[in-house]
């Protein structure tokens, strides 16, 4: 088990004015920041970040949200982080996020739900490297 997992604050949170709340959130439960950047996705990069995901309907659309604005790409590292990183998120459609979870308090909906988090430890650790090189990680 790697103890990392990867995030981004997605561009309806960003633009909602919810970044600073969220990573102030993420530190409190108890997350090291690895690494950290502000950035932007061109379409090419979000199609490939989401590749998985290229034959679902909401493919089109997801490239183009996560595309439409910055973003805030983090590490996390805390023991076991992909599933409680996973919990303290809630789930994917914020209607059926837990009370209290991220996605909960600041998503806007299925498709634009505020936070990232890596399904796996071998996806955090592939998706944290397309980001962020070594020196970047601390
Ligand atoms: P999650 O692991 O919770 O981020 O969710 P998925 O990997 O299943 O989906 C990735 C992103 O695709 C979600 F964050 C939002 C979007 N999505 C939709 O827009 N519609 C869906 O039905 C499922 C996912």
């Amino acid at each position: 088990m790697s103890n990392r997992t990867f995030t981004m604050i997605k561009p309806d949170a960003m633009k909602n004015g919810h970044a600073g709340a969220i990573l102030d959130r993420i530190i409190k439960e108890g997350f090291r920041v690895v690494a950290l950047k502000q950035t932007k996705l061109s379409a090419e990069k979000a199609g490939e970040f989401y590749a998985v995901h290229k034959e679902r309907p909401f493919y089109g659309e997801l490239v183009e949200f996560m595309s439409s604005g910055v973003i805030v790409a983090a590490i996390l590292e805390k023991e076991n982080a992909v599933a409680a990183f996973r919990e303290l998120i809630g789930a994917t459609n914020p209607a059926q996020a837990a009370e209290g979870t991220i996605r909960k308090l600041y998503a806007t909906s299925l498709g634009e739900n505020a936070v990232h988090g890596s399904d796996s430890d071998a996806n955090a650790q592939i998706e944290g490297s397309f980001f962020f090189s070594g020196l970047e990680q601390f």
